[in-house]
């Protein structure tokens, strides 16, 4: 009887409870990557079963994890399907009766994730009008037309005009820090792999101008930082905000009287990383522009200079009266890092470069970046520049840094179900950037260093976001099955379209129940990983932000390329007998450069090629058979226009297709 009974629950739970207790990232998987599958309830076999046809394409077993995961409360089960490589749609189910929401499997599943996450920064775009052309039902006229007042404690009265720039979350504040990280992800996600940022038809206003979206959408950010500076003296105002938060309308609802807020040293070191960032970045398609960056971020590092301690005292906090954001920072020593960080990377200046070289060593590589700790950026991108005055000794440390980091991070990940590198304390406000920041982490740890289990934790985390997780969703608007309805934004709150304005990604989990709506649904003995509620006024886990998007799309646009398309430029192959592809010299070139490569065997099928920014093939260096060896070829582009462009070395060996291989580098033209 009791058997029976056990039985009878055991079937009834099987069809009624377990509705996509399988999960997956919901958007699919890479055809020759990893594909893992994780179960709330453990069982012995799971299939991948074609949407169409209803047929049973692969079976495999369920795997126990064996302990219990506690961020999520349960011992979490999984299966692995990397063998099954078809392309198609599927679903997963186990013969318990869980299932999955639909998923694709294909070469390159993730382009459209890269588009909408990149396309929401345009979502965010303050100060003018977002048309139907580009918006669709999202459009709106312009809004916030009257930035700024002067805030009484900058001492000033009257205004300023500061309009422009990416609102900042779910609110319509302009924060200077804020916007410092995300336009520093995103740029560096260009520079490392300018291959996988590249497109240029994202359908905002500027794409189709031949230059990359991605760097057209910053621009519109940047552009409104150059105002937030004084050029009197270098230093940045803090934010322009609303006294108070605007209730739930349209942007250009909004007639609330916005300050500018007093300087900060905060916000003027990351001004004066990004400025320097943009200054090298944007010099092959604006060079005004870009020196106009450089500019500014040297007259930044003047402000810092005149003002060696943290400005203002204790660092910013919000006058008496002013409740909007504060990014409250008491230490402006990383902010310090990273200006010296990106000035020497682009100038190659000593005074940048012996600041970076006194200071670095007091931050380990041992945390994540948020906005409050911008150090890992100021050394990832020395570690990975190609500044010839960069002291090797320096980079070296730092990159075993980032591998020890890398390993111990990729440990935490192994005590996690759904091999998500989060610790219970990681779930705090905002954590689905943590899992995004160690994504970006991950991926430069296994560039540098070949090693499989950082690409495969990278996409690990890329999956926690998009599903493999405890509440089984989504955490991007518009992307996925089971996504937020109910993002604290509040353009989604106010527009009347019922889908939320998409490619936004949530705070996440937080496990310090932040707000009214997480306290009255969980308490402090909820899993650290369930503290989330797709409730519109659940601001501490449902809210929009861009320094959360933009490590999402770092992690997306890297994985919507081939992942052997980069253009890392340490990423220098020194096993003996494999191909290499050096970097050009001299880089950037006028009007000649020499390529040099190397071929392990005889009879192999070599063609060199170079394509502009747009893909377009320009030039046919190399086309036949050659042999094992160092080679060197020269490129004349006297008859191109200055701009970056790509060459590509293709090698097929005697035996066929099998064997291909595609390295692809970077070279810049400045005449
Ligand atoms: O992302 C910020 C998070 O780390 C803080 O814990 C939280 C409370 O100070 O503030 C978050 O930032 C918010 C900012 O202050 C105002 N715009 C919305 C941001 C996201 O919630
Ligand atoms: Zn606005």
């Amino acid at each position: 009887m009791k058997i029976l009974f056990t039985l009878f629950v055991t079937i009834f739970l099987s069809f009624s409870l377990f509705a996509q207790d399988a999960r997956i990232n919901q958007v699919g998987y890479q055809a020759d990557q990893q594909k893992l599958t994780y179960f709330i309830q453990s069982a012995d076999s799971f299939y991948v079963v074609d949407n169409t046809t209803n047929q049973i394409k692969f079976r495999g077993k369920i795997e126990d994890s064996g302990f219990k995961d506690e961020a999520v409360g349960i011992d979490i089960s999984y299966g692995d399907f990397s063998s099954f490589t078809e392309p198609g749609a599927y679903e997963i189910k186990s013969n318990d009766g869980q299932i999955s929401y639909p998923f694709k499997i294909s070469a390159n599943p993730f382009m459209d994730v890269y588009k909408k996450t990149l396309k929401g920064f345009y979502f965010q775009r303050c100060g003018t009008a977002l048309l139907a052309a580009n918006a669709g039902p999202y459009a709106h006229p312009a809004c916030h037309l009257n930035d700024a007042s002067f805030e009484a404690s900058t001492g000033l009265t009257g205004f300023r005009e500061e309009t422009g720039g990416w609102h900042d979350a779910g609110d319509f504040g302009k924060y200077v820090v804020n916007a410092g990280i995300t336009v520093g992800t995103l740029l560096m996600g260009y520079e490392m792999f300018p291959d996988n940022f590249k497109l240029d038809d994202l359908n905002i206003p500027e794409s189709g101008n031949s230059i990359p979206d991605l760097l057209d959408e910053v621009k519109y950010e940047l552009d409104w930082l150059l105002k937030m500076q004084d050029s009197t003296d270098g230093g940045v105002y803090f934010k322009v905000t609303p006294k108070n938060f605007s209730g739930f309308i349209m942007p250009n609802n909004d007639n609330s009287t916005r300050y500018i807020y007093q300087k900060s040293s905060t916000a003027t070191g990351d001004f004066a990383a990004v400025m320097a960032m943009a200054g090298r970045i944007y010099s092959a398609f604006d060079t005004a522009f870009a020196s106009k960056c450089l500019d500014a971020a040297k007259l930044a590092w003047i402000y810092l200079q005149a003002n060696p301690n943290i400005v203002p005292v204790g660092g910013f906090h919000n006058p008496s009266g002013t409740n909007t954001g504060e990014y409250g920072d008491g230490n402006d020593s990383d902010e310090r890092l990273w200006a010296a960080s990106e000035l020497f990377i682009t100038t190659g200046d000593s005074i940048f470069g012996s600041y970076f070289s006194s200071h670095y060593q007091s931050f380990n590589l041992n945390s994540t970046m948020g906005w409050a700790y911008v150090a890992p950026l100021a050394q990832l991108d020395y570690l990975v520049s190609n500044q010839p005055k960069a002291d090797s000794t320096i980079k070296s440390k730092l990159k075993t840094g980032l591998i020890n980091y890398c390993t111990s991070l990729y440990n935490v990940s192994k005590k996690s179900g759904f091999n998500v590198s989060m610790s219970t304390g990681d779930y705090y406000w905002g954590s689905n950037s943590v899992a995004l920041n160690r994504a970006v982490i991950f991926i430069i740890g296994y560039q540098l260093s070949d090693d499989i289990n950082f690409y495969n934790t990278a996409l690990d985390q890329f999956n926690y976001i998009l599903g493999c997780n405890g509440k089984g969703m989504s955490y991007v608007t518009g992307i996925g099955s089971d996504y937020p309805m109910h993002p604290h934004h509040r353009p989604s709150a106010s527009d009347g379209v019922v889908e939320p304005v998409p490619g936004l990604v949530v705070g996440g989990p937080d496990k310090g129940l932040d707000d009214a709506v997480l306290q009255s649904i969980y308490t402090a003995s909820t899993p650290p990983a369930l503290c989330y509620a797709d409730d519109q006024g659940s601001y501490a886990s449902n809210e929009i932000a861009i320094n959360w998007n933009a490590p999402l799309v770092f992690v997306a646009g890297y994985f919507s390329g081939r992942k052997e398309l980069t253009g890392i430029k340490e990423k220098v192959n020194t096993q003996p007998n494999t191909i290499f592809l050096e970097q050009n010299y001299p880089n950037p070139f006028n009007p000649s450069t020499t390529i040099k490569y190397q071929i392990p065997n005889n009879n192999t099928f070599v063609e060199l090629k170079v394509f502009n920014i747009l893909g377009k093939e320009i030039k046919t260096l190399v086309n036949g058979v050659q042999g094992s060896g160092l080679h060197e070829v020269k490129f004349d582009a006297s008859n191109l226009s200055s701009g970056i462009y790509f060459y590509s070395l293709k090698t097929t060996n005697g035996t066929g297709s099998e064997g291909n291989n595609i390295i692809t580098k970077k070279m810049v033209l400045i005449k």
